[in-house]
């Protein structure tokens, strides 16, 4: 087993600007990437339990019964998974591949969390001994183009974390993409899909409130990296479809006027009642959507997995 990495060291003062700056502008961001600490990480895993957020139970089976179908070909390949997180999908799709086609592979975890990398690599090394791990931390958004690989490889991008790129970043990813995927190579991207907008409005907006805070802790976590001191009770959880964009997005609406201070810098930022601080966008796609993706890559849609309702798919581009 291997663990490479291949982060740079951006520091924690780069951390620190890319929220000042979201704070700073006009409409007001926090970029959800700072959703997922522990705790973040812990009520994310929550929502994956609830009965409203449908994506993960639609996403498993598919992902066994997409493994099943695409047996043959993943003989001698490199399954490099980007933001592997804690492989418990990938694990799914394993399960269904023959223990003999497992000992020809080798798994790629690709995250930007060296902790993930390293725990799930040791699972995923006890569960299937048979195959190869070499695990990379890397921002794949920025580092592509470092991905190891000479053999047939499937690049696996799951639980539409894709939708969370603005439509320009998504593209962008995609041209990335295209331009390191060799001949014999292919993508397998997680998409959740356009549905009735009640069914994707209830999924952000669930009876627990679990994703209520989950939204408000990216605040906590705003506190532990500025030093502010911001009452996340102070805010709502706001989402909503926004159609013109056909995507989710999720906000935290202050409920009062607001003064946050920035202890470092002498600086207040003035946060007034009413106003919204935008946390998340979830794009929901169309199969038009999916063939302007694969087209931003120069890739061929060559299968759409699905399910019954078409709620989820796993997109073969090549
Ligand atoms: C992990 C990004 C796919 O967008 O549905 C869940 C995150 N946010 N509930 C999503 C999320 C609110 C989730 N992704």
């Amino acid at each position: 087993m291997i663990i490479e990495d291949l982060m740079p060291r951006t520091g924690e003062s780069s951390v620190k600007d890319k929220l000042l700056a979201g704070l700073r502008s006009d409409p007001k961001t926090i970029p959800s990437v700072f959703f997922y600490d522990h705790r973040g990480s812990e009520l994310f895993e929550q929502i994956t339990q609830l009965e409203e957020y449908y994506p993960p139970m639609i996403e498993i089976p598919l992902l066994a019964s997409t493994a099943r179908k695409l047996e043959q070909d993943l003989k001698n390949c490199d399954i490099v998974e980007l933001g592997s997180g804690d492989c418990s999908k990938i694990s799914v799709f394993l399960d269904e591949v023959p223990e003999d086609v497992r000992a020809t592979m080798t798994y790629y975890p690709v995250d930007v969390c060296k902790e993930a990398i390293e725990k799930s690599a040791c699972n995923l090394h006890e569960k299937y001994p048979e195959i190869k791990i070499h695990g990379i931390t890397a921002d794949f958004l920025e580092h592509m183009e470092k991905i190891p690989g000479n053999r047939k490889r499937f690049f696996c991008f799951f639980g539409s974390t894709i939708g969370n790129l603005s439509d320009a970043r998504s593209m962008e990813f995609m041209e990335n993409l295209g331009e390191v995927m060799n001949v014999n190579d292919r993508l397998i991207l997680g998409m959740d899909m356009v549905k009735d907008i009640s069914v994707i409005e209830k999924a952000y907006n669930d009876d627990q409130g679990v994703t209520a805070e989950f939204n408000r802790n990216i605040l906590n976590v705003t506190n532990d990296h500025l030093g502010t001191d911001i009452n996340p009770a102070d805010f709502e959880h706001v989402a909503f479809f926004n159609r013109e964009y056909s995507r989710i997005e999720m906000h935290l609406r202050a409920k009062r006027d607001l003064e946050i201070t920035i202890p470092e810098l002498d600086e207040h930022i003035i946060i007034e009642k009413g106003e919204m601080i935008h946390t998340e966008n979830s794009h929901k796609y169309s199969v038009d959507d999916i063939v302007k993706l694969a087209d931003a890559g120069g890739l061929d849609v060559e299968e759409i997995f699905t399910d019954e309702k078409k709620w989820f798919s796993l997109v073969e581009m090549v």
